[in-house]
């Protein structure tokens, strides 16, 4: 049991929760550095003003990189480190950052996959609306035009935006996240409609300017229901459900996904949302659909439906005790298998899994080691779902793990560990868990380690 040949194997960063060096190097202010000013908005009033220090000590973290053997990297630029005040001038100790990091990177032979904007919006834009304002689209193509005329000799492989659904629905519809406001959903839809566009303009400036031959895509949410049973019934229902608008909120997939796939609003979404949509523009949707080369994934679990009587998806309850993580994420290897397919199914694009992983109660054991069977085991369920997507014919072409090492986790501050390292903040050490080792292995054999000696018990 193997993947394909070239198969990406890799893991994933973003900039806010591992960087640090918050202030330092002419980075500008994000609304990040405002959220977590607000009394109460982060866990123990924590923030990623150190992170993991990666800034400082990204050196270290190739070389652990290298050694796990990954092929590919994903991490993201931060805007207000390349841009401080988000348009006009540019930092060039910011560019030189990733200049650094990205030889580092090919040094080791590892690939970078650069995801342009993982939530950290310059402040100052933020004062002028952030992503309300129609001309967020433009500061975004002029961020990425300084991106890629600089890095581009050297990265072709690029994500545009990291979950929208988070940055627009946790960030300005819930206030859970950065910046942190409640609006109205009309006003919300305005701003993913914009984050649509920025989306657009970014594939335009780099297809028209990278210096390589680039590969694009973007990291949605990639929600889902998957079914109970693997009856014809129960897998419509819930390939229907998926792809339904069914509610007025963020996580409504097909309302962010089909104007970039195919150009359109679902009408289903139109007719439920009504007059909260936005309007859209002659030109919009020109803008919006651009061709993609692959569609990224952040998958961690998703609910389990059956078909009822009339047809439609009922949700299954998880039998009593059924295993969590230690964010309380519910465990479902098969969100893999059935994410991978009924998105490849739709919008018929190969299939990159950007983020998956757990966060897991992790410490350092007597003897000096960071022993996590549970990642361990969840890893290896959620491979084996996408090893069965990839055998029946799903383009699969790679796996970014979530996360290289422990790092800020948002509103929940460091409380979260999903890395395969284990990062003491006080002294900055990593320890690389046993997860880490696990997944060397895996890698290293292109999946056929995860082979099972004896029948998996559900
Ligand atoms: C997200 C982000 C990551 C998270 C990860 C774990 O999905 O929220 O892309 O930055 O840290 O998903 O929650």
């Amino acid at each position: 049991m193997q993947f394909c040949d070239g198969f990406n194997w890799g893991v994933s960063t973003a900039s806010y929760q591992i960087e640090g060096a918050a202030n330092v190097g002419g980075r500008g202010p994000s609304v990040w550095d405002m959220l977590c000013r607000k009394p109460g908005a982060v866990w123990n009033g924590q923030s990623g003003e150190e992170a993991c220090d990666h800034y400082h000590r990204y050196k270290e973290d190739v070389a652990l990189m290298k050694e796990l053997g990954v092929k590919g990297y994903r991490f993201s630029i931060a805007w207000p480190r390349v841009m401080p005040e988000g348009k006009g001038a540019i930092n060039e100790e910011g560019l030189a950052f990733y200049d650094r990091l990205v030889d580092e990177l090919l040094a080791a032979g590892i690939t970078p996959w650069c995801t342009l904007y993982h939530w950290d919006t310059p402040l100052a834009l933020y004062h002028q609306g952030g992503w309300m304002n129609p001309d967020s689209p433009e500061w975004f193509a002029d961020y990425t035009q300084a991106v890629v005329d600089r890095l581009s000799d050297r990265i072709s492989h690029w994500f545009t935006l990291n979950e929208q659904q988070c940055f627009i629905g946790l960030g300005m519809l819930d206030g859970v996240h950065a910046p942190g406001d409640k609006l109205a959903f009309a006003e919300g839809l305005l701003a993913a409609h914009h984050s649509m566009k920025a989306h657009g303009r970014a594939v335009q400036v780099i297809r028209a300017r990278s210096k390589t031959n680039a590969k694009v895509g973007m990291a949605p949410v990639a929600g889902l229901f998957y079914p109970d049973t693997e009856s014809p019934a129960d897998i419509e229902a819930a390939r229907k459900g998926t792809f339904a608008v069914l509610k007025k909120d963020q996580w409504q997939q097909s309302w962010w996904m089909d104007p970039i796939m195919f150009g359109h609003y679902p009408e289903d979404g139109l007719k439920l949302f009504g007059a909260d949509a936005p309007k859209v523009k002659p030109g919009d949707m020109e803008i919006i659909q651009q061709p993609l080369d692959f569609f990224g994934m952040n998958i961690y679990h998703s609910p389990r439906v059956k078909a009822g009587p009339d047809g439609n998806m009922e949700f299954v309850p998880r039998p009593v005790g059924a295993p969590l993580t230690a964010f309380r994420w519910p465990v479902e290897p098969e969100c893999l298998y059935w994410g991978a397919k009924f998105y490849y199914e739709r919008y018929k694009l190969p299939i990159v899994i950007t983020e998956n992983g757990l966060s897991n109660q992790d410490w350092i054991a007597q003897d000096g080691k960071v022993h996590d069977p549970q990642r361990i085991d969840f890893l290896h369920r959620h491979l084996l779902q996408l090893h069965r997507a990839y055998s029946e014919g799903v383009d699969v072409q790679g796996y970014f793990q979530w996360s290289l090492m422990d790092n800020f986790e948002w509103a929940e501050g460091y409380k979260e560990r999903f890395g395969l390292i284990y990062v003491d903040y006080p002294t900055q050490k990593r320890i690389p868990k046993d997860s880490y080792h696990w997944y060397k292995e895996v890698i290293a054999t292109n999946g056929a380690s995860l082979e099972l000696k004896q029948p998996a018990i559900r």
